[in-house]
């Protein structure tokens, strides 16, 4: 299973990385965590990055896609992955592809997770009450709602063109969005 997770901000798609991750057992790499991680080991990329995220904006490709390539080189990751937060605009998808072409191991699935943007918008401002991450405030959150419709919605109609997008509705419970996905996996993978 080589699959991306593709959703608005607070559309829950760390949650359901993460829930596929329990019951499959492969490596949930998330790009927004990897950047938050280097932040707070005060590397010099990760407090570049953290100015970018603390505006709401999306961190420049080049590094991005380093990153990733460097996470999706080790070893784990050889039989299957969730890619979780990446890529967020058409730069990263190509190079994702051709990085995983030069791998022969192309994607299986996108799963795009549909939350209306309001909802999402509450959601992290619940998520806010708890964990204080810098880039939950109400005004940066729209700024990356905004990022979102701007760079990375063009993302999911690249992957509906490959013929491998499937399209989950993102309302309702993290278990019953997850039911939604397995189920949607069982019916590509066949009887
Ligand atoms: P991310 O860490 O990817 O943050 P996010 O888009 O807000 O999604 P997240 O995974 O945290 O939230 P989720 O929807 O799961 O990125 C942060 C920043 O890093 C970006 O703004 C950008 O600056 C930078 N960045 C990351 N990747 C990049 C890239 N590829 N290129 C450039 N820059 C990049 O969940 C939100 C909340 O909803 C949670 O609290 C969760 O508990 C709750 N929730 C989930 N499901 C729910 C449900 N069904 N019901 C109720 N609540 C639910």
């Amino acid at each position: 299973m080589r699959i991306v997770m593709l959703g608005a901000p607070g559309s829950g798609k760390g949650t359901q990385a993460e829930l596929l991750v329990r019951e499959f057992g492969m490596p949930h790499i998330s790009s927004g965590d990897l950047l938050r991680a280097a932040a707070k080991a005060g590397t010099e990329l990760g407090l570049k990055a953290r100015e970018y995220m603390d505006r709401g904006e999306l961190i420049p490709d080049d590094v991005m896609i380093h990153l990733i390539g460097e996470r999706l080189g080790q070893d784990d990751t050889r039989n299957g992955f969730i890619l979780d937060g990446y890529p967020r605009d058409l730069v990263q998808a190509r190079a994702l592809d051709d990085l995983l072409g030069r791998l022969g191991a192309p994607l299986n699935d996108a799963l795009q997770i549909d939350v209306d943007a309001e909802q999402a918008i509450a959601r992290i401002m619940r998520r806010a009450e708890k964990e204080h991450r810098s880039d939950d405030r109400e005004e940066v959150a729209r700024n990356r709602m905004q990022v979102y419709e701007e760079q990375t919605a063009p993302v999911v109609d690249y992957y509906a063109d490959r013929g491998i997008l499937t399209r989950i509705l993102g309302t309702g419970s993290a278990e019953e969005v997850f039911q939604r996905i397995k189920g949607a996996l069982q019916a590509r993978s066949g009887p």
